[in-house]
């Protein structure tokens, strides 16, 4: 039968869950990585941003870089003397902040070749019951947090019972 006890745990589960599983890791160009000729427009059309998400530039390290730049730079393809340089190959950038954001490749001719992003960050309105559902997002981390919150929800429900 149902407990207090048991109440509390998974009150407790949903309270550790909640803030892990609301940051999603998104990878830039999905399976193609980070690298020259490819639409990241369009990519990004498909994406949802969100502040607390991590964009990650995946790419072999060596053959490319990430810049994050302003927009005239980012219009004009080219890098300001102080603009930080990731090279890692695996650049985990956190977003901190809402509104848009650039970013490009800095080696050779790539950026011409379409090896720039250009994202909005939206803010987090989180799961407040005035706020309205967020949309579906194509995240499988998001799906996967929405199934966890429902189980979890549909646990406490019968627990209540
Ligand atoms: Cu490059």
């Amino acid at each position: 039968m149902a407990s207090k006890q048991s109440l509390a745990v998974a009150l407790a589960i949903l309270a550790v869950a909640l803030p892990l599983a609301m940051a999603a890791d998104i990878v830039v160009g999905g399976d193609n990585g980070w690298m020259p000729d490819f639409n990241y427009t369009l990519w990004a059309e498909g994406q949802e941003f969100i502040v607390g998400d991590n964009l990650i530039f995946k790419y072999n390290e060596g053959d490319h870089n990430v810049i994050p730049v302003g927009g005239a730079e980012f219009k004009a393809c080219r890098a300001g003397g102080e603009d930080k340089v990731l090279s890692s190959g695996n650049d985990v950038l956190p977003l901190k902040t809402t509104g848009k954001k650039w970013y490009l490749c800095g080696k050779g001719d790539h950026c011409d070749r379409g090896q720039k992003l250009v994202i909005t960050v939206l803010p987090d309105v989180g799961l407040a019951p005035s706020s309205p559902p967020p949309p579906p997002s194509s995240s499988a981390n998001r799906v996967g947090f929405l199934t966890c919150w429902m189980l979890l929800m549909a646990i406490v429900a019968r627990i209540m019972n």
